[in-house]
């Protein structure tokens, strides 16, 4: 790995940079002729979704849109490199555990299914059939079928989570935590009480329509890039877009379009935060609040829309009014006259949106926060209007998908009596594990065999030394999987690694290729048809591997598993009979940019149960309140977990952090530089991080401290690397989301502890 270097970036996001970073990363993978043609297929009508982030495809576009992070999410996929048996035959497991996780990724596609050896420690090649045999017997073995847990990631397609939810509940099991426990679950879970569904309200159209955008903890410029075009757009407008982030993210001050050559010329791009307020990390639910009390006071209120369609406004009316100004501020870390400014803003816009990620939901108060900024668009009838409403920006490319259809641990009642008529079973019908509810059942045994459809569960998520501990009891663990990770080589007494197509392969089922579906974070549901040859001609596509396993650990099943997968047009027709909004499922699909689920609020229809939208609110809580405070007289900072521009969660593409200015390495820590100072450090400081919770510390070893412009007491590093920080039991109020945004944290020297 090169060496720490740390230069501060002032150049826009996007542009020249963008572009060399882009070709670097089709060099690296050995695919830059194939790969430019690839990118031409992505996102486009005819072609595959790019399996980087879940922002939508715009209608209007005829050329792709290029994104340099969605270039790193195909090539690292379309990649030369092949790992097989040969390299497993060379390189044990202990070998392996010592390779980085960069390293691990970087190896290239897996090509074979394998199996793991305990007398060579060596994974070793083992026949599709002989790998279904032994998840079949492990899974037969169980006295419960509780004990088994069946883990999603969000990049598995629609078809093959409904194939695969209905295996686990065949099976005998609701245990299907996924990836959005630890993302978006306080979205998912708050909203539908507060308007009837968990999912964004806004369409890609209502971005042109917007005269003011409300934007809450997420990083665009990094995580989904192909929405700075339509800031710019949004922005040239005239249209006010306010940024709320403890950090100074340039992706969200200035963009440069790499495929607008004027731009390009100049290198000058256009503004897209027109205001940039950077609160305390976790303070939102107060600025929330402080909007609320200001409409309440000196706004103007869509009096009408709450009279017609609303309850509860006199709960919230009384509680934000009974909250001082002082504490709002406090709590924020915003100024008095910031909210003033805000307020106004916000009052005199006609059609808002409100945006968030990952900087509101992995938060203790999660819930309630989403629910305080849905009360602001109430207020002003910000929703079911062109232009305005909520959304909230998921994460993985079809994770809003999975959910839709079915990949939940708390199923709806409804889906499983659909479920039960159309394949003629009775499902589970007790709520099964989520992701820490897993962990702690590894943890003790009551879970036995973990299978994961995708993603890399040892790393995604916290207090990752308990986690390894506890997979590593399971008596079989299963990766269905394109690349090497952490979850393989942390493996159970029993371990498959199972190679998978990815979205860019051509999947062919009985002589045919076949589509498979995914859906947006604007609900729009399209199909995705891959283009080049499968990396080995042993790879299964996800929805075979599924049938596979559910023919040979089923014998009794009345589904036809393997009829289904020979045309996924039969899995499509079952979902229509299975899933609201799915009618007619394969006409609609095949419409060239699919189509728009019916979302309610859209119209103005509230499936609550009072049948309207529902303000929800509660006392502000200070978010330190409930915070473990060390015995020590170490100062005590808040510390977040952040991505940098150069990953994919737990899949690291690089050591390049380019619009934060760090390049070289990742264990670093961010710091205000009067904290710095007040500490006694200075730039590059070595440190070890201690994160306190009251079942004990955790520690995090030799990081480098940088200067930043982050507010005082807060702080921020990595994920995954960071993991080992974030203790199981500290998690949004009922959603269970890890508080990934939000660990007390105190630092010392590096190895003053082993002194
Ligand atoms: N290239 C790339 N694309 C991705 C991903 C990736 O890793 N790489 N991951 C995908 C996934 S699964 C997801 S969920 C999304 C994640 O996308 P984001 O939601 O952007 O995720 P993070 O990088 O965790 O960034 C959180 C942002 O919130 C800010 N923040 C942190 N705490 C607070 C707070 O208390 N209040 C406020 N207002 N802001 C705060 C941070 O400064 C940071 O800018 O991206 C998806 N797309
Ligand atoms: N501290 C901290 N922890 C976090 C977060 C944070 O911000 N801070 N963010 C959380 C969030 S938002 C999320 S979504 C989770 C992510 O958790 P996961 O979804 O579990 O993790 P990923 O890193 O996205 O999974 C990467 C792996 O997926 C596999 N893969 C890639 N493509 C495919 C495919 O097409 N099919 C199959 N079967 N496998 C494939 C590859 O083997 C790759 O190694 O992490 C969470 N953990
Ligand atoms: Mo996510």
């Amino acid at each position: 790995m090169a060496e720490l270097k740390f230069h501060p970036y002032h150049q826009p996001a996007g542009g020249w940079g963008a572009l060399r970073a882009s070709m670097h990363s089709l060099r690296q993978q050995g695919i830059l002729t194939e790969g430019t043609a690839l990118l031409l297929k992505s996102n486009q009508a005819e072609g595959f979704d790019c399996p980087g982030c879940a922002w939508p495809d715009p209608d209007a576009h005829s050329t792709f849109e290029f994104c340099e992070n969605g270039v790193k999410a195909v090539a690292a996929e379309a990649t030369s490199k092949k790992v097989t048996a040969d390299f497993f035959a060379q390189h044990s497991v202990a070998w392996l555990a010592q390779q980085s996780d960069y390293d691990l990724e970087e190896f290239g596609r897996l090509t074979e299914p394998m199996l793991y050896n305990t007398a060579s420690d060596h994974y070793e090649p083992v026949s599709w059939e002989n790998a279904f045999a032994l998840i079949a017997s492990e899974l037969q073995k169980l006295d419960s079928p509780n004990q088994a847990i069946f883990y999603t990631s969000g990049r598995t397609s629609n078809e093959a989570a409904f194939l695969y939810q209905l295996f686990a509940r065949e099976f005998g099991t609701n245990n299907m935590p996924d990836c959005s426990n630890m993302c978006h679950e306080p979205t998912s879970l708050g909203m539908p009480e507060s308007i009837g569904i968990g999912k964004g309200t806004v369409t890609l159209e209502d971005f042109d329509h917007a005269d003011t955008l409300l934007l809450f903890g997420h990083n665009p410029g990094t995580n989904h890039p192909r929405m700075l075009g339509t800031l710019r757009d949004a922005a040239k407008r005239g249209c006010r877009i306010l940024v709320f982030n403890p950090l100074r993210e340039r992706g969200l001050q200035r963009f440069v379009n790499p495929q607008d050559p004027g731009e390009m010329l100049t290198n000058h791009g256009t503004e897209i935060a027109t205001h940039y307020y950077q609160p305390r990390i976790g303070g939102d639910y107060a600025i929330a609040l402080g909007i609320v009390r200001y409409l309440l006071e000196q706004g103007t209120l869509d009096q009408d829309f709450i009279d017609t369609h609303t309850q509860g406004f006199a709960q919230l009316q009384s509680i934000a009014l009974e909250t001082p100004w002082a504490d709002i501020e406090t709590e924020s870390g915003l100024s008095h006259a910031e909210f003033m400014e805000i307020g106004q803003i916000y009052d005199s816009g006609k059609a808002s949106i409100i945006t968030w990620g990952m900087g509101i939901t992995q938060h203790k108060h999660a819930v309630a926060t989403i629910q305080m900024l849905v009360n602001v668009l109430l207020l002003k009838g910000n929703i079911g209007k062109e232009g305005a409403g909520a959304c909230p920006i998921r994460g993985h490319s079809n994770v809003q998908g999975d959910r839709t259809m079915g990949i939940w641990e708390r199923p709806a009642a409804d889906f499983l009596d659909r479920l039960a008529t159309e394949f003629d079973f009775e499902p589970p019908r007790e709520p099964g594990y989520d992701v820490i509810g897993s962990i702690a059942a590894l943890e003790k045994g009551e879970a036995k065999v973990f299978f994961g459809m995708g993603g890399n569960f040892a790393n995604a998520t916290p207090d990752t030394q308990r986690v390894h501990t506890a997979l590593s009891q399971c008596a079989l663990t299963v990766h269905v999987t394109t690349k090497l990770n952490r979850s393989h080589i942390v493996h159970g007494k029993n371990a498959l690694i199972l190679p998978c197509l990815g979205r860019t392969e051509i999947d062919i089922q009985n002589g045919k290729p076949q589509g498979i579906t995914v859906e947006d974070s604007m609900s729009m549901v399209h199909i995705s048809e891959g283009m080049r040859a499968p990396a080995s001609p042993h790879l299964k596509s996800e929805c075979a591997i599924i049938a596979e396993l559910a023919a040979a650990t089923l014998p009794d099943s009345k589904t036809p598993w393997r009829e289904l997968v020979q045309d996924y047009d039969r899995i499509r027709e079952r979902i229509s009979r299975v899933v609201a909004g799915f009618e007619d499922f394969n006409a609609r699909v095949h419409h060239p940019r699919g189509f728009h689920l019916d979302l309610p609020p859209r119209s103005r229809r509230w499936t609550t149960p009072s049948g309207k939208a529902q303000f929800i609110a509660q006392p502000l809580k200070s978010i330190t309140e409930d915070r473990f405070v060390p015995q020590s007289s170490a100062r005590v900072f808040n510390l977040m977990t952040i991505r940098s521009h150069d990953q994919y969660n737990t899949t690291i593409y690089g050591y390049e952090d380019r619009y934060r200015g760090v390049s070289g390495a990742r264990n670093i820590c961010f710091m205000h530089p009067d904290d710095m100072a007040e500490m006694g450090f200075v730039e590059n400081s070595p440190v070890d991080i201690i994160s306190h919770w009251t079942d004990g510390e955790r520690m995090a070893r030799n990081f480098r401290i940088l200067p930043y412009d982050i507010p005082r007491s807060c702080v921020a590093g990595y994920y995954p690397e960071l993991n080992v920080l974030v203790p199981l039991s500290s998690h949004a109020d009922r959603a269970n989301t890890p508080t990934s945004k939000s660990i007390p944290v105190t630092f010392q020297v590096a190895g003053a502890y082993d002194q």
